[in-house]
């Protein structure tokens, strides 16, 4: 039978959702990621906590994935009630061979890279079309404060990016959940320098965060269509 192309993908997100919850441990403290990858990570830990004794507490880094866990029963917190995290599972856009990552097509990726940073090891779970040998393929969402925004995307513009804001399903602008815009940057040769690239961008007032997240992955979880993984440390 042949299985259609999205449908496999969803196999190889499953899988490697499924087995980041082997990762975790009793009495955790958990960052939840955003995404379809990182939202089968959240069911099957619904699951896990549901059929075993695993108890363990857990931050999300988006409206989606907080209301996913909580209708689950999985405990949660205000991110203010803590300062660090164990683990945080969480999805990628694209990830090359050092681990360094295009992550926010699902839009979060601000409190993403705040989460992941509070947390000791960021377990980043994919489907092997995530892997890249350079970053750029997919768009780098850059997340903008909407003050003066017009402004801020022709600095971006200055800078040599190539990038529009991102639109939502009904052609308004993109509103995260931290109330800003999105700028998505397209570019027709890879990110030869990301550290350079986000530092630049970095350096525009409007600009919050970027959607590199480099030198931040941990074990990276890579999930295949026939349902199994590889694991790279
Ligand atoms: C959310 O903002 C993103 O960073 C996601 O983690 C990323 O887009 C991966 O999403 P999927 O798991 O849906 O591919």
């Amino acid at each position: 039978m042949n299985i259609p192309k999205h449908q496999q993908n969803d196999i190889a997100k499953q899988a490697a959702g499924k087995a980041a919850v082997n990762y975790i441990q009793d009495g955790m403290l958990i960052g939840l990621g955003t995404g379809s990858t990182a939202s089968y990570f959240i069911d099957a830990l619904i699951e896990r906590c549901h059929t075993t004794t695993l108890k363990i507490h857990a931050v999300a880094t988006s409206e989606r994935s907080y209301q996913q866990a909580k209708s689950g029963g999985i405990s949660l917190y205000d991110i203010n009630q803590i300062t660090q995290l164990d683990m945080t599972i969480d999805g990628a856009d694209e990830i090359d061979r050092k681990k360094q990552m295009i992550k926010g097509g699902g839009g979060a990726l601000l409190r993403e890279k705040i989460v992941a940073y509070m947390s000791q090891e960021m377990v980043v779970i994919v489907d092997d079309t995530k892997l890249v040998e350079y970053l750029g393929c997919f768009p780098l969402p850059v997340e903008i404060l909407p003050f003066a925004y017009q402004s801020t995307l022709n600095q971006i513009h200055l800078l040599g990016f190539q990038g529009r804001l991102r639109q939502d399903a009904q052609g308004q602008l993109y509103v995260t959940d931290n109330g800003n815009y999105i700028v998505d940057i397209v570019t027709k040769h890879p990110f030869q320098n990301p550290q350079q690239d986000h530092a630049l961008l970095k350096s525009i007032p409007g600009v919050i965060e970027t959607g590199f997240f480099l030198n931040m992955a941990g074990r990276v979880i890579v999930g295949h269509n026939d349902g199994s993984i590889d694991i790279i440390e």
